[in-house]
């Protein structure tokens, strides 16, 4: 599968050496990429580890060799790292409580001249708290600051992901992208719309339109039927489908009519995982089975908004979901964009954002997850509940 992204997120770790830049990497990656040493000048070359960051996605790291004045192989090796400068989207900048120096504030002026965004990392807190007067200058450059220890903090994941997420550029956090990490050009598409009593009059819904529309600019061979014409629009084709998209209330009888050779899935799964992150998601829907009766589910909800979605939050998630599991749910809703008190709740249910960015949905993610709380959205309980998810979600696996 093609990186949904066709950038990949190229984040450089930079500062003296010794502050934990190969410590922060490491822990952040939860690998050993990165050579660890009290020695100084470890890591002499620029060290890549590419991997998924959950929930933002495909990531870069670029450890370099630490900027110093003192290190014997000083020139070369400074040249190297400020070169990396030139490849990196973000940067974070590491130091110790001893604070920023030349060194720190001479990278950031070079940041600048770049336009790349960075956040400070004060590392080693586990050693030695930051004086006050220390950090008052560090945030005269930044308020984005983590506090951390790079061996101790069991939260340091969530927390460097929550200052990452702040800084991340526009394009790369709202990717407009629905399915072209999915297709060919030339690639058959089959767009499965149900014109039910419930679909607008004259027109396609929304997230419908914008799917078409990008079959289209990927050089698709677009096909678009009701669930009553599929079976013969399949036997019409030369060529075998590459995906079948359809909504999910026709889920039921698309799934038997699809053979099962052909990749199947729903709008609101392309939706949940443009405006989410699908495996977030799908971690939260596998927390269902631990849920018991009358635990607090939340209903969250970007903006108050017309009936249909009301009533899909009101009416038919609390109906599919108690039917499911047998027993009742206590469910609260909540709507605007600050983030309530969640620590009561067992699970939280996300509406289909459409009028929200990604990067509000993702520190959401982030909150919850460090909070251990499971949160999924509207189109992924939905699936789940009619039994399609599975299949649904074959296709980004
Ligand atoms: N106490 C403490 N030591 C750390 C921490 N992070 C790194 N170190 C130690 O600092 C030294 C230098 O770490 P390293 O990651 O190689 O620094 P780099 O040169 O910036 O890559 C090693 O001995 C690490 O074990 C931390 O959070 N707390
Ligand atoms: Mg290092």
């Amino acid at each position: 599968m093609k990186s949904l992204k066709s950038l990949r997120l190229h984040i450089g770790i930079f500062g003296k050496t010794n502050s934990g830049k190969s410590s922060l990497l490491n822990a952040v990656t939860a690998q050993n990429v990165s050579i660890v040493s009290e020695q100084k000048g470890t890591t002499t070359d620029v060290v890549e580890k590419s991997m998924e960051l959950f929930p933002i996605g495909p990531v870069n790291f670029l450890d370099t060799a630490g900027l110093d004045d003192e290190t014997k192989l000083g020139k070369k090796r400074i040249e190297k790292t400020l070169s990396v400068i030139n490849r990196c989207d973000v940067a974070i900048i590491v130091v110790d409580f001893n604070g920023f120096g030349q060194i720190e504030k001479s990278l950031i002026e070079k940041f600048k001249e770049f336009s790349i965004p960075y956040f400070v990392v004060i590392n080693k807190a586990d050693e030695n708290k930051i004086s006050e007067e220390k950090l008052n200058e560090i945030k005269e450059y930044t308020e984005n600051i983590l506090e951390t220890s790079a061996l101790y903090d069991k939260y340091l994941i969530e927390k460097f992901n929550t200052c990452l997420l702040k800084i991340l550029p526009e394009d790369f956090v709202n990717s407009p992208k629905i399915l072209a990490d999915l297709v060919e050009p030339k690639d058959v598409v089959i767009l499965v719309t149900p014109i039910d009593k419930e679909a607008p009059k004259g027109r396609l819904i929304l997230p419908q339109v914008q799917t078409l529309r990008e079959c289209l600019d990927e050089f698709c061979i677009t096909v678009v039927v009701k669930e009553s014409e599929l079976k013969d629009a399949i036997e019409a084709l030369k060529v075998k489908p590459k995906l079948v998209i359809t909504d999910s209330q026709a889920f039921k009888t698309v799934d038997e009519l699809v053979p099962k050779d052909i990749p199947l899935t729903s709008f609101s799964i392309l939706f949940a995982r443009l405006k989410g992150d699908l495996r977030a998601f799908i971690d939260g829907i596998n927390a269902i089975k631990d849920l018991k009766e009358n635990d607090k589910v939340l209903i969250l909800e970007s903006c108050t908004h017309h009936s249909i979605e009301d009533d899909i939050a009101r009416v038919k998630i609390p109906k599919l979901l108690q039917n499911k599991l047998g027993f009742n749910l206590n469910f609260e809703y909540f709507t605007g964009h600050n983030f309530p008190e969640i620590d009561e709740y067992k699970l939280i249910i996300h509406c289909g954002a459409c009028m929200t960015n990604r990067r509000e949905i993702l520190s959401r993610i982030l909150i919850a997850n460090k909070k251990g709380i499971a949160i999924t959205n509207y189109g992924l309980v939905i699936s789940y509940c009619v039994g399609i998810l599975d299949r649904a979600i074959e296709v980004f696996k």
